[in-house]
């Protein structure tokens, strides 16, 4: 068999024909189900080459060109279609089974509900089209089916049209005006429970607000109702953006292989993002459905509005959607801690994938499997150059740009370099230099050093800039970096605050005026994607601590003092020396539990200490063992040099009915147990008085530290109570993946038989399998290999049921260059043995062999 073979973005050809109008008519019968999809082609420009549509796995049954039957040539995921005709109707009458497919891309059943996934190209396995985001129609759907098994009938757009048939059947006809690309369809039958709103946007025109989920949780759609509301006001107030259809639809399904859809009107979510109670849904999960439910309405104008002309330019849509969706959980909640979780997403999981076979720059180059381009550089790195734009133009003139280009691609399918030259134009800043961050991929490294001249009074600081080699061989020249910084002087007073235009592969900045040597606190705010590499000593993190105006600036020194201790450490376990932690961390760390005029949030941010996965980050080349005694010995020792200030914390804030507090409260908690067994009553005590699931899953989530009769116990009550609730196991599976113990794996193993678990669901698969090998990290990567074994054989079983949830939980055996020879040819046998597996799905194909290369 032929391997499967890359798209390039220099190939990129305009379409030869264009479909204005579809009209697709669903007969929906289970293994019987129909399609007849009537297409207005029109050829583009001067040429005869024959009309090419993409199909997978249809059964083509009739095909009429102006109402009589044409010749074609059918071959693997291609329709050929010779015709002299420049304009033509064109039928297609097909059929599918939306049972059989497990890959939930297309049309498929979630437990008992017909839905669509078309993004990126399930179109194309619902009917033979032109299924690229250049291709704009105008959408009716007409859909029958039977009226009691479903009797909601739901498509893009306006409903037009409702009816009774024959046989027990009934119909919808619906018509969306404003032309879309294929991935942008949705279909939904099925039978729910609908809450109902209005919104009543700022030209004074009502929008019908409905979110439909399971029957029986509909008391659980209200935060969801409430995040679009606020999302819908939130894009006119910042952003001037009105919603433009009289409906918005969202449906909450079970069975989704990410977290959400943005298809127009007719959002499709995944249950983990609308369905909330305090009993069921922790404080992370409330937030987690605002920013998503916010996040797929605001694709409504970027994205839909205008869209991608190429899948290269998915960052086009996604960078900038993310940028707009963190944007308004700061704008609602704290800006601060929202930051400090982007940039956890950064340094942890992007940078990972920089330095891996999967780097790529945020618009990629070439590409086998589009799915597989999902990713964190994508959406987040491409948040963090949309927010360098802002950095650098500033609100005002961000705004402007952002209008301008709605003025002139409004209705288009356009590339990033279109939206780089509305910002440009728009403000008069010069984004030529910048622009290298959409095709460089890598983190760059930035060095910096310091002095002091006392006799010119001249602080100075030398900045470096590089980007180590990637796989994909993309140019690594210097990038327009804005690198913010804040100098405080020795009474803690802020003295310089800017924004540095570091433009050069070593440019030198100079401070005049300075009586004293100040303590710079560097690359605030996460300013830039960037690596920092700054040698600071104890004292000034300390001082940074103590005095930055910067709350996450507070943040990422108490980050960088934590992980010099461990670090040091290691190396005084490979000296065969005793470990030892300096006094002055313990102090810091004290002095933030003490602290009065600290955000509780913030306080549990910086006490939450780094994770091990986050530390390998920091290194080239990691000797996990002594890590894994490392990281244990400095959490243990700044709880138990604590205990006092943690136990009266805790204490103090024990009942009070608050996000931020149960917070700050739990992260107390979990390092108490550390301290010593006997606190573990007290979290017994928290899960048995619990009045909300943030305070039961963190009394658990302390025990989980090993096994006991007490954890045991608590598991399993927690197991019996909810057990028909599956969002609710999935946080008791990713306790028992978490479980840094031997036993682990041989658990998680029994658990597959579990009634709540099953390899069809992506949630399941996540929680139990894509959490173990993502976050625990010690056991999977066990010396004897059978964490690599262990998702190995998960993933062989996936390759064939759902091949992008495969895809997607590979990523940390691909990423093995960090870990020692043992560990990595354990890894790569692993991966030789995927690679050999019959039929290997196209994902699958991509990152393994990358990473074999
Ligand atoms: N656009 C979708 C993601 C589609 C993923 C396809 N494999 C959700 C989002 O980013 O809003
Ligand atoms: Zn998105």
């Amino acid at each position: 068999m032929s391997q499967p073979q890359a798209k390039f973005l220099k190939d990129y050809q305009a379409p030869d024909f264009h479909i204005s109008h579809i009209n697709l008519d669903f007969s929906l019968a289970g293994k019987e189900t129909k399609i007849v999809a009537t297409s207005k082609v029109k050829r583009q420009g001067q040429h005869k080459a024959p009309l090419i549509l993409v199909g997978d796995d249809i059964v083509l049954q009739a095909l009429l060109i102006n109402g009589s039957p044409a010749s074609y040539t059918e071959r693997t995921g291609e329709l050929v279609i010779d015709t002299e005709l420049d304009e033509f109707e064109l039928q297609i009458s097909s059929s599918l089974d939306p049972e059989a497919n497990t890959s939930l891309e297309g049309l498929y059943m979630s437990d008992g509900a017909y839905c669509t996934q078309c993004e990126a190209e399930g179109f194309r396995r619902i009917t033979y089209f032109l299924d690229r985001p250049d291709v704009l129609a105008i959408y009716t759907v007409r859909i029958t089916a039977d009226k009691q098994a479903f009797p909601y009938l739901l498509s893009n757009g306006n409903l037009i049209e409702t009816g009774e048939l024959d046989g027990g059947l009934h119909f919808a006809q619906w018509h969306d005006p404003f032309p879309k690309p294929a991935y942008l369809f949705a279909l939904v039958a099925g039978d729910f429970d609908l809450l109902e709103d209005e919104f009543t946007t700022c030209s004074n025109r009502k929008v019908k607000l409905q979110v439909y989920v399971d029957k029986g949780n509909l008391h659980k759609a209200h935060h969801a109702m409430a995040s679009l509301k606020k999302s819908m006001a939130w894009d006119e107030s910042r952003f001037n953006l009105e919603y433009d259809l009289d409906v918005y639809m969202i449906v909450a399904v079970d069975f989704f292989n990410m977290g959400a859809m943005e298809n127009k009107g007719l959002n499709v979510f995944n249950t983990k993002f609308v369905l909330a109670d305090k009993d069921s849904a922790t404080d992370d999960d409330y937030h987690g459905i605002e920013s998503v439910v916010g996040h797929e309405y605001f694709h409504n104008w970027t994205g839909n509005r205008v869209t991608c002309r190429d899948w290269f330019q998915l960052s086009l849509k996604e960078g900038l959607t993310v940028f707009r969706d963190q944007e308004f959980s700061s704008d609602l909640g704290s800006r601060a801690v929202n930051r400090i979780h982007a940039i956890k997403v950064m340094k942890n999981q992007q940078f990972a994938e920089d330095s891996g076979p999967m780097a790529h720059p945020i618009r990629p180059e070439s590409v086998i499997e589009m799915n597989n381009f999902y990713t964190v550089t994508v959406y987040n790195k491409g948040a963090e150059v949309i927010r360098m734009m802002h950095t650098l133009l500033g609100e005002t003139s961000f705004q402007k740009g952002m209008a301008l280009y709605f003025e002139r691609h409004d209705g288009q399918a356009v590339t990033c370099d279109d939206f780089v030259a509305a910002m440009q134009d728009a403000s008069g800043v010069d984004l030529t230099q910048f622009k290298r961050w959409y095709s460089q991929a890598g983190t760059p490294q930035v060095d910096v050093t310091e002095e002091f001249n006392s006799q010119t009074s001249t602080y100075t600081l030398t900045l470096g800039q590089s980007i180590p080699a990637t796989p994909d061989g993309s140019a690594k020249l210097p990038l327009h970096i804005p690198f913010d910084i804040e100098l405080i002087d020795n009474d803690g007073q802020s003295i310089v605050n800017k924004v540095l235009d570091f433009t050069e592969a070593k440019q030198v900045f100079e401070f005049k005026g300075l009586t004293q040597k100040p303590v710079a606190s560097l690359l605030q705010d996460f300013s830039a994607p960037v690596k920092l590499c700054f040698d600071y000593s104890v004292e000034q993190l300390v001082h940074i601590m103590r005095y930055a105006s910067s709350e996450v600036a507070k943040w990422e020194a108490s980050v960088a003092l934590f992980s010099q201790s461990v670090w040091q450490n290691v190396e005084r376990l490979q000296a065969q020396q005793a470990m030892f932690i300096d006094p002055r961390i313990i102090d810091a760390f004290k002095g933030v539990l003490l602290a009065e005029d600290l955000d509780k949030a913030l306080m549990a941010e910086i006490l939450t200490m780094p994770s091990a996965g986050s530390l390998i980050e920091q290194t080239q080349a990691v000797d996990l063992d002594n890590l894994a005694l490392a990281r244990e010995f400095v959490v243990g020792e700044i709880a138990c040099q604590c205990e006092d200030e943690l136990a009266a914390t805790v204490r103090a804030l024990t009942g009070v009915d608050d996000a931020a507090t149960r917070s700050l409260k739990n992260i107390g908690l979990y390092l108490l147990v550390k301290v010593d067994n006997s606190y573990s009553s007290l979290a017994s005590e928290q899960f048995d008085q619990a009045s909300n699931m943030t305070d039961s899953l963190a009394a658990l989530t302390a025990l989980n530290a090993e096994p006991s009769a007490m954890r045991e116990q608590l598991m399993t009550q927690f197991e019996q109570k909810w057990l028909k609730t599956p969002l609710v196991m999935d946080k008791w599976f990713a306790l028992h993946a978490t479980l840094n113990h031997t036993c682990c794996i041989d658990t998680l193993k029994s658990l597959f038989e579990h009634e709540a678990f099953s390899f069809n669901n992506p949630n399941r698969v996540r929680s139990l399998i894509g959490v173990f090998a993502a976050m625990n990290t010690f056991e999977f990567h066990r010396k004897d290999g059978a964490g690599y074994q262990f998702l190995a054989d998960a993933i062989i079983k996936l390759n064939t049921l759902n091949p992008q949830v495969a895809a997607r939980i590979i990523t940390p055996l691909i990423q093995f260059k960090k870990f020692d020879q043992q560990r990595q040819s354990l890894m790569i046998s692993q991966l030789k043995r995927i690679l050999q597996v019959d039929g290997l799905s196209k994902d699958l194909y991509e990152k393994v062999t990358k990473a074999l290369a």
